[in-house]
Formats: C-alpha cells, structure tokens, sequence
C-alpha cells in the first residue's frame, strides 16, 4: 500500500493524498485541507472540511483487508468460536501468551461480547467472586471490592475493555456477523475422530439456509477449536448440540438448575477438551456436561477461558 504522505496542497488546486491525486474539483484551491486555522486548530466555525476521498477508496479498503484476512486465516492456529465472556478471556490470554500463533475468533452476532454487556436481569453491574477479579485487574477495569466478591460499574465497560485489548493483538482476527454451521472431524493418525476446523457462513446466510438452497460455506482449518458458544441464544451451546448429532457424543448432559456456588468451580475445573482437537469452555460445558448454571456471576467465564487458553496451549506445544 502506498505510504501516507503528508498533504501538500500546491496551488494548483489537486491534492495528492496517500499517493493518488484526488479531482481538483473536489479541493477548493487555496483552501487549507482540514480546515486548520493559521494558528494550526481545526475550525469548526463552518469551514470544516474532509480530505477528498472516492466511493472506490472506500471500498477497497474494507475488501482488501477483510478478504485478505480470510484468505490468511483459513489456516489457522487456533479458532474460538463464540467471542463471550470466555471466549474474549481465552483469546486475550491466548494471544497475550502466544504471539506467535493465529488466534481466529468467529462471532454470530454482529456485536461481540454475548451475554457480558450487561449484569443480570438486564441490570448494568456485573458480580465477579474472587479470585477471578485478578483477570480485571489484568485488564485493567476498576470495580468496587464488596469482600468476596468485586463489583463491576457497568457490564459493558468489562466487555468493552476487554474487546479492545483483543483486538489490539496483532495476531488475533475477529470474523463477527459469521457463523461456525459446522465442525471439521476427520479421523487421525490413530483413527480416532478429531475435531480439525470449522465451516463458516455470514449469520444471515446461516440463518435463512431454509429459504435458499445452496449456499455453500467456507472452512477454517486449525489444530485446536474451542467452542464458547453459550448456553442460550440462536445458537447456544452449538457445537455440543453438533457432537451430539455426528455421533460423537450420545446426549446432551443439559444446563442444571442454578446454584451459584456449586456451579462457578465445576465450570472452571471442567473446562478441558472434550473431544480430539475441541476445548469446551464458559457455559456451552454446563450444556455438555450436565452441570448446573451460576446466574449472573461472571468470574467463571473469565476464568473458564483462561482455563482453555493453558489446554490450547498444551495441544499447540505436544
Ligand atoms: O456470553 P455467551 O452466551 O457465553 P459465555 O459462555 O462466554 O458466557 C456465558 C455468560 O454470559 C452467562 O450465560 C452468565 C454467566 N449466566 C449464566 C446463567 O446461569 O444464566 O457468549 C457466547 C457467544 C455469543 O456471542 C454467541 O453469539 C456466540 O457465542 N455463538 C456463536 N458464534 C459463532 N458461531 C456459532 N455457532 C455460535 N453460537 C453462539
């Protein structure tokens, strides 16, 4: 890509800009790009105005990226499905602790962060027990201390914080509004069903496969797939529900009735790989597992993920 240069409008009215001359109908000649005073601050006082840009620069500066990133990414380190509260905690230890690999996170929603932008009962703060708060202070978002457990202002500035600390991971890249529709299993060298990648669709595609025929997926191959998927949602508890039904489980253990002390340490402790190549975390393994839920106390998320991250981990380096 060509560098950026610096604007230089030379009188003669057409401005280069990142290398490609821009219409000189689209710059007023004379006029100082962006609108700055002679003192150097941005007017505001009705002479406000944008570089010139074509509908075409537009344009290509998303595809570019977001295919290039496909085309990279359709081979892959490391695919999280689900980008919730234990999803974002295992990408962000994951790529925190393993630059070097390529963290591939496929989101349904067009807004990540699942059930964590609010606390419970769509009420905005967020319980965390102790010693989970460590991943807040980690991240960096403040709460208020209540003994044994912290209190987060706002669900959303958790979710929001850790979001951007994600993404900030120049190996990690976020496909939302896609869907993972389908596992990759193949047998491996011991013939035993591994779990190898996952078949993705845009959500909408995903979602109206019942009204048009035909629309074909793409894959993401990766030794290790963890799977976030919730427990609720269009699509909760996914790929659960998938090894269920391409035999490799017999039956869901279906989410128990809440019990907020039991549940937060079963979750935690449970979090392992469930089949050959597929880590389980968060609340799609109270799904699996038959384990009860924890309401709205996210602790376990948190460290349900980071939890997933060290099984990654292992897998990557046996
Ligand atoms: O927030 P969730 O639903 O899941 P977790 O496990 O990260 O956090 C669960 C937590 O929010 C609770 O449920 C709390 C603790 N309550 C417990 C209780 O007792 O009620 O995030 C899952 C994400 C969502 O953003 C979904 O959109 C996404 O996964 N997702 C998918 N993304 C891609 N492909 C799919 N097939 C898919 N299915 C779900």
């Amino acid at each position: 890509m060509t560098p950026p240069v610096a604007i230089n409008d030379n009188g003669s009215g057409s401005v280069s800009f990142f290398g490609t001359h821009t219409p000189k109908d689209l710059v007023s000649p004379g006029l100082k790009p962006f609108a700055t005073t002679d003192e150097g601050h941005v007017d505001y006082t009705g002479n406000y105005r944008f570089a010139p840009i074509s509908e075409a620069q537009v344009s290509r500066a998303m595809t570019k990226r977001y295919f290039a990133d496909m085309y990279d990414r359709a081979i892959s380190d490391v695919v999280i499905v689900g980008a919730g509260s234990a999803g974002l905690s295992c990408a962000y230890y994951l790529a925190k602790n393993a630059p070097e690999k390529k963290i591939t996170i496929v989101e349904a929603n067009v807004a990540p962060g699942g059930g964590a932008w609010l606390g419970g009962q769509l009420m905005s703060a967020m319980v965390v027990r102790k010693p989970a708060h460590e991943f807040l202070q980690e991240i960096g978002v403040p709460f208020e201390d209540e003994g044994g457990f912290v209190v987060v202002r706002h669900a959303a500035q958790f979710t929001s914080t850790l979001l951007s600390k994600v993404l900030a991971f120049a190996n990690v890249r976020l496909f939302n509004a896609t869907a993972v529709e389908d596992l990759i299993v193949r047998p491996d060298h011991t013939g035993r069903q591994r779990v190898g990648g996952v078949v993705t669709n845009w959500t909408l595609v995903s979602l109206h496969h019942d009204s048009q025929s035909c629309m074909d997926p793409n894959t993401i191959t990766a030794p290790v797939i963890i799977s976030a998927t919730g427990h609720d949602g269009p699509m909760g508890a996914f790929c659960a529900k998938r090894l269920v039904s391409n035999g490799m489980i017999e039956k869901l253990g279906d989410m128990r009735c809440l019990d907020m002390m039991r549940a937060e340490p079963v979750i935690v402790n449970g979090t392992r790989e469930v089949q050959p190549g597929l880590i389980m975390t968060g609340m799609e393994l109270s799904e699996h597992d038959g384990s009860n839920r924890m309401g709205p106390t996210f602790g376990a998320m948190m460290a349900s993920g980071v939890k997933a991250a060290h099984e990654a981990l292992r897998i990557l380096q046996s």
